[in-house]
């Protein structure tokens, strides 16, 4: 009598969950809810910083470009120990050489500037920064004072959308 009660029981059992089914389910279905919101947070947010560091790459990459054909010291210096624009040269049409544009900033201009110099007001809710900096001959990490004697400066130009850093890219140039 008793082995029949268990019987049934046991044939019983497969209408209803048992406990640990429950609680496997509950987990899948958590762990599928938790998988759909991360993977359509993280669409939304590369579909938005997407488009922004689009942007920001061709705005880095205009510096680059501008700067590319010119010279890193200024032609005809005779010393190298300060960088930046040289007296009289008050604008960025005026620059002739890579270490000019120390401390350029596009804000000062109400818009990015372009390779060819001019401004992109289109783009106005971005900003190019510019800094050129000597380094380490020895170890390229290490930047250096304007004094310190190095054929090697790193150009770093970091584009903010709206006052913030959104991106950066640097790169080594070389004076010979
Ligand atoms: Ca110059
Ligand atoms: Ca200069």
């Amino acid at each position: 009598m008793k082995n029949q009660t268990s019987k049934i029981k046991h044939q019983e059992s497969p209408k209803g969950f048992t406990l640990i089914e429950v609680l496997i389910a509950t987990v899948l279905i958590g762990l599928s809810i938790a998988a759909l919101v991360g993977a359509n947070v993280s669409f939304s947010m590369a579909n938005v910083t997407g488009a922004d560091l689009s942007t920001a790459e061709f705005l880095a990459e205009q510096i680059r470009e501008l700067t590319t054909m010119l010279p890193v010291v200024e032609p005809g210096a005779t010393t190298w120990t300060v960088l930046g624009p040289e007296s009289g040269e008050t604008t960025v049409a005026l620059y002739d050489d890579v270490d000019d544009f120390d401390g350029f900033d596009s804000a000062s201009l109400g818009a990015p500037i372009s390779a060819q110099r001019t401004t992109l007001p289109d783009l106005s809710a971005f900003r190019q920064r510019v800094i050129v900096e000597k380094l380490n001959p020895l170890n390229f990490n290490e930047p250096k004072a304007d004094s310190y004697t190095s054929n090697f400066v790193r150009v770093t130009v970091t584009i903010l959308q709206s006052g913030r850093p959104i991106s950066s890219a640097s790169w080594i140039r070389a004076r010979y």
